[in-house]
């Protein structure tokens, strides 16, 4: 394939309502989305990066700067073109990998070269990283709220929709209680989880202990992103399975907490690691070392979430991931929106990612657009 134009486009989308998390509150979402036209194809990549480095130190502004002054520009040069010719995306990480860090600007690159690749040779996303169900269960992220009535108001309109798992965004404050709450009104069946995004340090671990009691599935990144030895420390003190969520950047971060026994299930967020084959690789060692993966979210619009359900159909994501309907964050996806159906979200099945952007929705939410021309 030969690289003719790469298109970054900033949209904004809002929020059907504010998203609070222990890391901020969101209540639009501006999203950096990358197309590449090639001489067979184009193909469609979003960042996951946020407006503000609060959930990791990438940010759009910064990630769409390495971009422009190094990424493009290498695969622009004779010998990146030479290697993305010859070998399409499975070449974007080895061209980058003398760039520390920006995983998400890595991501979005080589997730646009794979989806004009896969197009051109009429092959899904889940057929090339190897999905073996053509739809996934459905969990939802929700955010911390003010009282838990309201909480509970919103839970159980999720569970009415249908959504097969619950995870409560916690952080010091906000974390027996309505853990509790959840259970009392809607009982111990219902497969219940948190996320503390790095809110609590060691020291909290009997106050995390006492969410032993209430039979969740897992407690997701209680500790700082760098804190490996404290989440193993952690593990070893309380009942509840520790998932990783932030501190795993790349397969070899994985390796190093699973051998140190630092977490027993992982959440892969394909942005977060470097890109979806990253993720695959990420997924192939839990499988081997007997753990549970699965799949998290960064309030993609439909392109994102397609790429996603792909990755989410591989055989070792066996809990239900953040892989919920369009209409759980957007009104109007710039897609054809996922649905719920039965609790579970569709795999993509046609070329690449399967999903288009809708041009006149898209071009409601852009912001600002840019070409370069190779
Ligand atoms: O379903 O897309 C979704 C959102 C799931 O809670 C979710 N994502 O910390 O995992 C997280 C959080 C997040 C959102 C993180 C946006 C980073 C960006």
């Amino acid at each position: 394939m030969k690289l003719r134009v790469i298109e970054l486009r900033r949209i904004a989308m809002p929020l059907v309502g504010p998203f609070r998390t222990s890391f901020g509150t969101q209540t639009a979402r501006d999203i950096l989305l990358l197309k590449v036209v090639t001489d067979g194809a184009e193909g469609w990549g979003e960042c996951g990066a946020l407006l503000d480095p609060g959930y990791s130190d990438e940010y759009l502004a910064g990630e769409l700067g390495v971009l422009k002054d190094y990424f493009i520009p290498t695969l622009a040069s004779s010998r990146g073109r030479d290697r993305v010719e010859a070998h399409g995306a499975h070449a974007v990480a080895d061209l980058l990998h003398p760039f520390k860090g920006h995983r998400m600007a890595k991501a979005v690159l080589e997730m646009a070269i794979l989806d004009a690749e896969l197009r051109e040779e009429g092959r899904s996303f889940a057929r090339e990283l190897g999905g073996v169900v053509d739809r996934v269960p459905s969990g939802v992220s929700v955010g911390i709220f003010e009282e838990i009535p309201q909480l509970l108001d919103v839970v159980g309109g999720y569970l009415d929709e249908g959504y097969v798992r619950i995870k409560l965004k916690i952080e010091p404050g906000w974390d027996l209680e309505p853990v509790r709450a959840v259970r009392e009104r809607f009982g111990d069946d219902v497969l219940l989880q948190v996320d503390a995004n790095t809110a609590y340090t060691l020291r909290d671990a009997r106050h995390l202990a006492m969410l032993d009691d209430f039979g969740l599935l897992l407690i997701e990144q209680p500790l700082e992103e760098e804190d490996v030895l404290g989440h193993a420390e952690l593990a070893r003190q309380v009942r509840t399975p520790i998932c990783l969520d932030e501190s795993i950047v790349s397969s070899q971060t994985a390796a190093a907490a699973i051998s140190l026994g630092a977490c027993s299930i992982i959440n892969i967020k394909p942005g977060r690691v470097g890109g979806y084959l990253e993720a695959v690789k990420i997924h192939d060692l839990a499988v081997a070392h007997g753990l549970a993966v699965w799949c998290g979210g960064m309030i993609e619009t439909g392109l994102g979430r397609a790429a996603n359900m792909a990755l989410a159909s591989l055989p070792g994501f066996t809990l239900p991931g953040d892989v919920s309907a369009s209409g759980r964050f957007y009104k109007t996806d710039i897609t054809e929106p996922f649905v719920l159906e039965e609790g579970h979200i569709r795999v993509p099945t046609g070329p690449g990612l399967g999903v288009t952007p809708i041009p006149e929705i898209l071009d409601e939410v852009t912001t600002s657009i840019e070409h370069i021309e190779f």
